[in-house]
């Protein structure tokens, strides 16, 4: 089954899996948060640093080269593994965050205006929301939103076309998987409606580069954002891909070294491509590992993660519907492998430090969902996300550890 079979092939490369944590074998169910690194991506980044380090793009040394190869190696990388016609529509960031960002204060400032709708929906990470409140402050332009119904966390997509026909929307900005709910959402028929209505589109794929097999010319959305750390890379690295056409006008976002082409006193002219949103120095040794984490995951190959996944994702729900006074958000069938729950009147806190007395990572918390959480009428809920290192036997440790929750705060 593909299940088990790849914890089983592939659980080994990961060296920070095998220890204990309170005097019980570790079950890392974070993976929402941050993934772990296998032994290549780890050997790679001090290979790096032991033998090739230098800045790049400057010297014409022997370092700086092998180091600027590496460097944009990374970057045609990153263009397969996102479908990418072009190295040049992906630009280096620091995460998911930083992409957004960016799009909102280059993309934003020069599109929008009073009158002008952004819209995104209720299920967004603070990432994809507070960029875009302070986007509208600075423009006038508005922001609204899909409502997301119930704590399956259904949105109604048939909204979108009205929103979109009623509304000058200049802009949707959407998860393509909800880190609280584990929700799918359809990128490919929610772009293909947006692309109608002549509306620019951001997919944010934290939750889903690392775990689904992506290709933005096949979305045919406008740009795309992903955190290395949550696909096995390192942190502090992330990936901008912007669709050529939208890119190629908009303003850098920060200024300095490494994105002009000739500077006088007075003024400064930038670089083409990708390297005028990329000022200063890059995180090179990131990049470099990400381009190792992606090679790997394309060895596991995204379709057999999204099916391990999936599945990991129904029996954890499957399993823990039955614990007495759970309440659990998002899809019971189609889910993502992550599953946020409350038990009974514990709060979420109690429950994560509970576990972590076993050896058990989870998280507890709002999650970045503050709004989302408010709406369902909760302040935090408990969280387990897995990857395909995770086994059906660690969600049966979870259960049992919960059971003794249960007992132990008379949940
Ligand atoms: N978007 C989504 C859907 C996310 O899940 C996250 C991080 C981000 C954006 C921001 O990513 P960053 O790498 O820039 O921080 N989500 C989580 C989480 O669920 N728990 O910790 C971080």
């Amino acid at each position: 089954m593909v299940v088990n079979s790849l914890a089983e092939r592939y659980r080994a490369d990961f060296p920070i899996l095998d220890q204990k944590v309170n005097g019980f074998p570790l079950v890392y169910l974070d993976n929402a948060a941050s993934t772990q690194h296998p032994n290549c991506v780890i050997d790679e980044i001090a290979r790096y640093y032991r033998e090739d380090h230098a800045n790049v793009h400057r010297g014409i040394h022997a370092l700086s080269s092998r180091s600027t190869k590496l460097y944009e190696d990374a970057r045609a990388r990153a263009a397969r593994f996102l479908g990418a016609a072009s190295a040049d529509s992906i630009i280096f960031t620091r995460g998911t965050t930083e992409g957004i960002n960016l799009v909102a204060t280059s993309w934003g400032t020069a599109h929008l205006g009073p009158g002008d709708v952004i819209l995104i929906t209720e299920m967004e990470h603070h990432a994809n929301l507070i960029p875009w409140q302070i986007a509208a402050r600075r423009t006038g332009a508005s922001l609204q939103y899909l409502a997301v119904h119930g704590d399956e966390g259904t949105i109604d997509w048939s909204d979108l076309e009205r929103l979109l026909s009623q509304n000058r929307v200049r802009l949707l900005a959407f998860t393509h998987i909800s880190n609280s709910l584990g929700c799918i959402n359809p990128v490919r028929a929610i772009c293909a409606t947006a692309r109608r209505h002549g509306v620019t589109t951001l997919v944010d794929a934290a939750q889903s580069a690392g775990h689904a097999p992506i290709n933005v010319q096949e979305l045919d959305c406008d740009f795309l954002v992903f955190s290395g750390h949550k696909c096995c890379g390192p942190t502090g690295i992330g990936i901008l891909y912007g669709n050529p056409a939208v890119l190629d006008d908009m303003q850098p976002y920060q200024f300095g070294g490494e994105m002009i082409s000739r500077v006088t006193y007075e003024s400064a002219d930038w670089k083409p491509g990708p390297h005028r949103f990329e000022a200063g120095t890059p995180h090179i040794a990131g990049a470099i590992g990400l381009n190792v984490a992606m090679d790997y995951l394309e060895t596991i190959g995204r379709p057999a993660i999204q099916a391990n996944d999936h599945h990991l994702g129904e029996v954890a729900y499957e399993r823990l519907s039955r614990l007495p006074g759970i309440r659990i958000l998002g899809p019971r069938r189609e889910r993502a492998g992550l599953i946020s729950f409350q038990l009974g009147a514990t709060h979420a806190h109690d429950l994560v430090a509970y576990a972590d007395q076993f050896g058990i990572a989870l998280r507890g918390g709002h999650h970045c969902n503050q709004p989302l959480m408010r709406k369902l009428g909760l302040q935090a809920t408990a969280r387990a996300s897995f990857y395909f290192y995770n086994t059906e036997s660690e969600i049966d440790r979870l259960v049992e550890v919960l059971e003794a929750a249960i007992k132990y705060f008379g949940a």
